[in-house]
């Protein structure tokens, strides 16, 4: 038998023999106080690592320009991101017509369409998104440009009419409960509780109404038009094509920040539309003239080859369109329906 097993009776009463506490109390505590320590270093280092992972992730999700970590879309999108369209009944067309946001603002959507002498046989009028919310009649704006076979893009105010719309068609009203609850989407960048203001405008939508509203793809692209593309907020300079865009951003950004990450703030860098021009290459179609709304702080927004068309028609604005082929202005003058509050809010 080793001299040193387990068995070993005389080493395991040596063991036991060793007086436990050799240590004095003042050493004691002074132990302890390092390990205390040595645990508060440890576990500040874990709650960095893990903020700068998180910060680093959503940062990757916004920048992303290979498409892989889009922000989330919500499951009750019912969203088209691009429709092409070179249909030969639109090439066809006389003039074209690109108006920026209406906001529910129908009697000036009739004085514009009047003004212009549209003709939809003619004619056709594009709305670059926000045909809804804020102004006095939401569902007129959409009748109204369903009745004129008028084309549309998605703002992000029609975005949250479509999501509670389309909750409320799969689940029915008595699902939209608790009301100060937020409509489960699965983290979507801008989430929504069930008592919104958009619930109200969506509410009073008939299907026919939703279906249109909702076949308002994000993105419009019309390649006979030396590839004119209609959006609600713009495109990101640094992403070289149309699918990989990111859905959420074209319809919501205004500025490229000063790490070139599109944002939906306004003042935090350098408009998305002067980063654009600047790198009008980058998509790879010459020519490319891009239409939008969205910021009607910056107003009436014409660069080379961006048109920026929200003149804030419901803050008592005017109503713009343009021709895109001969880049002629009109507008109608608009009552105030509503008082403007931060810029980050149309
Ligand atoms: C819904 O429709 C009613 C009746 O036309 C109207 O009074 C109300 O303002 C509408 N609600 C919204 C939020 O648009
Ligand atoms: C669009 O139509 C034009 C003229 O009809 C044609 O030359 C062009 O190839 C079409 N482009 C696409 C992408 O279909
Ligand atoms: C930001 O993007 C532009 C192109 O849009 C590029 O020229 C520039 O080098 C980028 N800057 C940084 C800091 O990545
Ligand atoms: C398309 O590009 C050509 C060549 O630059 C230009 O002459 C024409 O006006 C453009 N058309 C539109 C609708 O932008
Ligand atoms: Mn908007």
């Amino acid at each position: 038998m080793a001299q040193f097993s387990r068995d070993d009776v005389s080493s395991f009463e040596y063991v036991e023999a060793i007086p436990r506490n050799d240590r004095t109390p003042k050493q004691q505590r002074m132990w302890r106080y390092i390990a205390m320590a040595v645990a508060a270093v440890v576990v500040i280092v874990v709650v960095v690592v893990v903020a700068v992972v998180v910060t680093n992730h959503k940062k990757n999700n916004q920048t992303s320009s290979t498409g892989n970590n889009q922000l989330v879309i919500s499951p009750y999108s019912n969203m088209q991101a691009i429709v092409t369209n070179n249909d030969t009944s639109l090439q066809q067309k006389e003039r074209i017509f690109v108006i920026g946001d209406v906001h529910g603002c129908v009697k000036e959507f009739n004085d514009i369409v009047a003004k212009l002498n549209y003709d939809p046989t003619k004619d056709q009028i594009i709305l670059a998104g926000d045909l809804t919310s804020k102004g006095p009649d939401s569902v007129g704006v959409v009748r109204r440009a369903k009745e004129l076979g008028v084309l549309c893009v998605r703002g992000n105010h029609d975005d949250k009419v479509v999501r509670l719309k389309t909750f409320e068609i799969e689940k029915g009203r008595n699902a939209m409960y608790p009301v100060d609850a937020t409509m489960p989407e699965g983290g979507v960048p801008d989430p929504i509780k069930f008592k919104n203001y958009h619930t109200g405008v969506s509410f009073n939508f008939t299907q026919s109404d939703y279906d249109y509203l909702a076949s308002c793809p994000v993105m419009l692209h019309m390649p006979f038009l030396n590839n004119t593309i209609v959006v609600h907020g713009g495109l990101d300079p640094n992403i070289h094509s149309l699918e990989n865009q990111i859905p959420f951003m074209v319809m919501n950004m205004r500025d490229i920040d000063k790490n070139n990450v599109t944002s939906i703030d306004s003042g935090v860098g350098e408009q998305w539309a002067t980063v654009w021009n600047a790198n009008q290459k980058l998509l790879n179609m010459d020519n490319t003239m891009i239409y939008y709304g969205h910021d009607s702080s910056r107003g009436l927004n014409i660069k080379q080859t961006t048109f920026g068309l929200d003149t804030g028609c419901v803050y008592g604005g005017s109503l713009t369109a343009i021709n895109v082929k001969t880049h002629e202005l009109t507008q109608v003058s608009c009552q105030t329906y509503v008082k403007k509050g931060s810029s980050n809010d149309d």
